[in-house]
């Protein structure tokens, strides 16, 4: 068995749940009481951008009022010990605040803005965002999110880590979202995947992981659980 080098950590909503930040699907999720391509669509955002724009203030606003948990730090201190990409679908800044030094955002980043006329134009943007703040050539700017229907720009990136990892680690996520959910099909068939979940669920891809190990439970517990475990390995 190839020795442990690098470690790509798949996140997604459930890591940040201990600090506050909902999840989105199930009981109290995100979803819960808003239509999803009303709030996270380009039809949604056309129909009524005002709509669109109070949904992520209001999160941008929360995400400033939450802090990183015990998960955060603990991936962040793997570093420590072996060369560490985190691929999250998360928009909040958790993993960087937690100490993660290369984070790729499948889904965009909360803390930024693009223009509506070229996703290249990309701009940080801490406060609320309205309707008439234009980027300098003049186009109306909006949420730098990737909503459903529209191509993930980080994915090839991603899939390049995943080419090259020796585990993976998945942490708080249902794995439903394609293409994010279909990542590990391209990490090497070999590797060892650790999920930590309370409610982990095996998609395709993952059924046919041939070295796959459940931590089932919250990520502040099992993620320290899921490292001593990857640290053991020969
Ligand atoms: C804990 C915990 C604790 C709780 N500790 N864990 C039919 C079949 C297949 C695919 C499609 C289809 N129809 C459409 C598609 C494609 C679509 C898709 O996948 N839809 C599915 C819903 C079916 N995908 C897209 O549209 C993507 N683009 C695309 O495919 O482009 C291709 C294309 C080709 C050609 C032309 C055009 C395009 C884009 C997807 C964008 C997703 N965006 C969102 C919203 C934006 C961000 C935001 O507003 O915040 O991203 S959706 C939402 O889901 C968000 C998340 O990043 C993403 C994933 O959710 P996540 O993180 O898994 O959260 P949950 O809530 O689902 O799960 C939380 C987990 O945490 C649970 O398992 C809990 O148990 C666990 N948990 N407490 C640890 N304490």
């Amino acid at each position: 068995m190839k020795k442990i080098k690098k470690i790509c950590v798949l996140t997604g909503a459930g890591v940040s749940a201990e600090s506050g930040i909902a999840t989105f699907r199930g009981a109290g999720g995100l979803w819960e009481g808003h239509d999803i391509m009303e709030v996270a669509s380009p039809q949604g955002w056309h129909r009524n951008p005002e709509l669109v724009l109070e949904f992520y203030n209001q999160r941008r606003r929360a995400m400033k009022n939450v802090v990183p948990n015990k998960a955060h730090y603990t991936i962040a201190e793997i570093e420590k010990n072996f060369e560490v990409v985190v691929i999250t679908q998360n928009i909040d800044d958790l993993h960087e605040r937690g100490g993660s030094t290369r984070v790729i955002h499948l889904h965009g980043e909360l803390n930024k803005v693009r223009s509506v006329l070229n996703g290249h134009e990309i701009y940080d943007w801490p406060g609320d965002l309205h309707l008439g703040d234009l980027c300098p050539e003049g186009s109306q700017l909006r949420p730098h999110i990737v909503w459903f229907g529209e191509m993930v720009p980080m994915l090839e990136p991603a899939i390049r880590e995943m080419n090259n990892a020796d585990c993976v680690l998945i942490v708080g996520t249902s794995m439903q979202v394609y293409p994010a959910a279909s990542l590990t099909a391209y990490a090497p068939g070999n590797i060892p995947i650790c999920y930590v979940d309370p409610n982990p669920q095996i998609n395709y891809e993952l059924s046919r992981a041939n070295r796959l190990k459940i931590f089932k439970g919250p990520a502040t517990v099992e993620v320290p659980r899921a490292f001593e475990y990857i640290q053991s390995l020969p």
